[in-house]
């Protein structure tokens, strides 16, 4: 499998890798790292998402060209070229588009997400990796190329980013393992961890502040909620990128194993709902893949989402709902 990806990649000459919509520091960290090697390779390459990078990642694509684009480009890369998927479940994430046309080229899936729906012509799916960070890494210490520095920080950024600084129940030896190779390659964690912890505004804190305040466990303490209007955003001038991370702190409640954070959607505009973004994270044994697929979501086993059609109010008391279900089912090794 890692001999086929980087024979391909070694061989085309035009590489468009394309990070899945509202991107996440793994999908970015990755697009990056790949985007850094083909320049260095000297191929011509298109780093590529449907949406903007959010700016807490920006650091990482200072000096490289970054594309928004709602669809697939007409004529790249064209043959002899390869698309890479980096950290997307299914191609409707992906770029509008993609498996709609035949391409004339392969498409290249690299992720570590257990519903990834082997959408590419070479599927590299590894569901125990931390991140799809993990598995490029392991694409880059075991090509021929090694990696430079700035390869190595955008790769350490794609892990810490989706295993919460090593701190998560996906985090393994192996995690542990691919970050001593990027340290080895010249990565500084403390001065990673600066750029991504101590970057928030104040006008972020507030909305956060907002969600604390009705902070609410349920099911006997086992599971605990919290929402933003939109309101909220208009009023702290933020918008939903500054959610990020934010329904982990609901985890810090004591005895507390399945949360909740409802974002409601805006229109362009900023006018009429537009729907409620949940963001659902669970401690083993429970799973918040499971709660988010009732709405049509999907995700990890410990990390989902999805988004409910419906006005706040009944969206929150719907997956609160589906929550305490869950919880009170009998799971083996509670
Ligand atoms: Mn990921």
């Amino acid at each position: 499998m890692l001999e086929d990806i980087l024979d391909i990649l070694q061989k085309s000459d035009r590489w468009l890798i394309i990070s899945h919509e509202k991107p996440d520091g793994d999908t970015i960290g990755c697009g990056a790292a790949l985007m850094r090697l083909g320049k260095r390779l000297s191929k011509e390459v298109v780093f590529a998402c449907a949406d903007p990078c959010p700016t807490r990642y920006s650091f990482l694509l200072d000096d490289i060209e970054f594309t928004v684009l709602r669809g697939m480009p007409e004529d790249f890369p064209g043959s002899g070229g390869v698309v890479v998927c980096v950290d997307t479940s299914n191609a409707a994430r992906s770029m509008p588009g993609l498996r709609e046309r035949p391409l004339s080229c392969p498409i290249i899936n690299i992720d570590h997400h257990i519903d990834n729906e082997r959408y590419g012509d070479i599927n590299w799916v590894e569901p125990t990796a931390s991140a799809t960070g993990e598995m490029v890494t392991e694409l880059l210490t075991s090509s021929p190329w090694g990696m430079t520095e700035d390869e190595a920080v955008a790769l350490y950024v794609a892990m810490v980013s989706d295993n919460g600084s090593f701190s998560f129940a996906s985090t393994t030896l192996k995690s542990h393992d691919y970050a001593m190779k990027l340290l080895e390659a010249g990565v500084s964690p403390n001065r990673i961890a600066e750029e991504l912890e101590s970057n928030l505004t104040a006008d972020v804190l507030r909305l956060w502040g907002a969600a604390m305040t009705r902070a609410t466990t349920f099911a006997d303490g086992n599971c605990a909620i919290y929402w933003l209007s939109r309101e909220d955003f208009i009023d702290t001038g933020t918008s939903r990128q500054s959610t990020e991370n934010l329904v982990n702190f609901l985890l810090r409640i004591k005895g507390v194993r399945m949360v909740a954070l409802c974002s409601e959607l805006m229109e362009p505009d900023g006018s009429s709902c537009a729907g409620v973004r949940a963001s659902i994270r669970a401690r083993s044994p429970f799973n918040a893949r499971e709660v988010a697929s009732i709405f049509g979501g999907g995700g990890h086993d410990l990390a989902a989402g999805c988004t409910i059609m419906e006005p706040l109010p009944e969206a929150v008391s719907l997956l609160r709902q589906e929550m305490e279900t869950h919880v009170s089912r009998p799971h083996i090794n509670r």
